[in-house]
């Protein structure tokens, strides 16, 4: 505890041209050591000053005066944390993810050709980014706003295949499996649309089988329809999976108070698969705008949401994941064009999936190459 003693000119008015006076003066010297006999103070934690009130002009004496006293109250402080190392607040390591962001958020022209180059520079393969989830999750969006920020304007490209998002009734609902192709015409990394997981008429282990299997036929009633957009090269049915993208919406997850025991069910399966195959997965987590004003006009404030933040608790606890492989994003649902901050988000979420597809491709690469030595040499 510190005491501020004010008026302390009263004493002593050469104060407020030297603060030296304070040493000086018999009488401010009394004033202090009283205040700190009957508050049973440390002398040196009384702080006297004089305050700004009717001034017109700075007076040094009580400048000096008030960063003493501030000096000493930050430095008590200081010693107050160093010895409770407990009530430092920790760094919330979400919310840091959003600080980084968002000072990103120049660098989004070069972030986009860095990851156009990257996808470029992957092998001459099929590569798949598969997108699952729940109906209405923003699968569908996810993949034509990730498109748009590439493109940097809004493109639909899922439409003209009839799977542009919405509500039954407004508009079709994503019903066939579709491949779309992004980054330019020397990437070989394509993006799988599928139907919401309630629609397969399988268990989801056949679904996803029959999909790493390249059949999709038996995986909806509907008829299977496999195609490439921006590109006249038929995508062989055999691609390979670089990454999955688990698509869920933030309401979905909040509304339940955690996540619904169905999704949960169909979750840990659908992650336990993917482990075993070695197939690496992100979740990207939508509709973060939806739970904060602040993001609906800055949507790298979804870092800062409550609502989002508990989302991702709840996904880090119940699906045992780690923060880092959970990207909330702000699809562009609405918009007219598209903004640094929606970009940057999308640009990282796009950048996790690459990473571990990346890494994923290349620990294939060394295992195979590593059998094959094995192999010769046993000859
Ligand atoms: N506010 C908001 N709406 C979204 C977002 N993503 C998708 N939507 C809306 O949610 C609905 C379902 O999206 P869709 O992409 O069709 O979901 P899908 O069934 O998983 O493919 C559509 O009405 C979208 O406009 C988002 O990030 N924010
Ligand atoms: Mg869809």
């Amino acid at each position: 505890m510190v005491v501020v003693a004010t008026k302390i000119d009263k004493q002593c008015e050469n104060i407020t041209e030297d603060a030296d006076h304070l040493y000086k003066c018999i009488k401010s010297h009394d004033a202090v050591r009283r205040i700190s006999k009957d508050l049973d103070i440390q002398e040196n934690h009384v702080l006297p000053v004089v305050n700004y009130t009717t001034d017109e002009k700075k007076s040094n004496g009580k400048d000096r005066l008030a960063l003493g006293a501030l000096y000493t109250m930050v430095d008590l402080a200081k010693k107050y944390l160093e010895k409770h190392t407990d009530m430092v607040k920790k760094v919330d390591e979400f919310e840091e993810r959003g600080h980084l962001l968002s000072s990103r958020r120049s660098e989004v022209e070069t972030k986009v050709k860095e990851m156009t180059e990257e996808m470029a520079s992957f092998d001459s393969e099929t590569l798949l980014i598969l997108c699952i989830g729940p109906n209405e999750s923003g699968k569908t969006s996810f993949i034509d706003s990730i498109y748009s920020t590439l493109m940097r304007e809004i493109c639909q490209i899922t439409r003209e295949f009839g799977a542009y998002g919405g509500k039954s009734g407004d508009f079709l609902n994503t019903e066939m499996f579709h491949m779309y192709k992004i980054g330019d015409q020397r990437s070989n990394v394509y993006f799988g649309d599928m139907a919401g997981m309630e629609k397969a008429v399988c268990t989801l282990k056949e679904y996803i089988q029959c999909f790493l299997e390249g059949n999709s036929q038996n995986i909806f009633s509907l008829p299977d329809a496999v195609k490439s957009s921006q590109s006249t090269d038929k995508p062989g049915r055999r691609a390979k999976i670089l990454c999955a993208c688990i698509v869920v919406h933030c309401q979905f997850v909040d509304k339940f108070n955690g996540l619904p025991g169905k999704l949960k069910e169909t979750m840990h399966p659908l992650q336990q698969f993917l482990s075993i195959k070695g197939i690496p997965y992100v979740v990207i987590l939508t509709k973060g705008d939806e739970q904060s004003e602040n993001a609906k006009l800055d949507k790298i404030q979804v870092y800062e949401s409550k609502k989002v933040k508990r989302c991702v608790k709840t996904l880090v606890t119940e699906l045992g994941l780690k923060q880092n492989f959970i990207f909330p994003v702000v699809n562009y649902t609405h918009e007219n064009n598209v903004d640094a901050t929606g970009d940057i988000i999308l640009l990282d979420a796009l950048e996790g999936i690459l990473k571990r597809g990346r890494n994923f491709l290349e620990g294939t690469r060394n295992r195979e190459s590593n059998s094959n030595k094995d192999y010769k040499s046993d000859l």
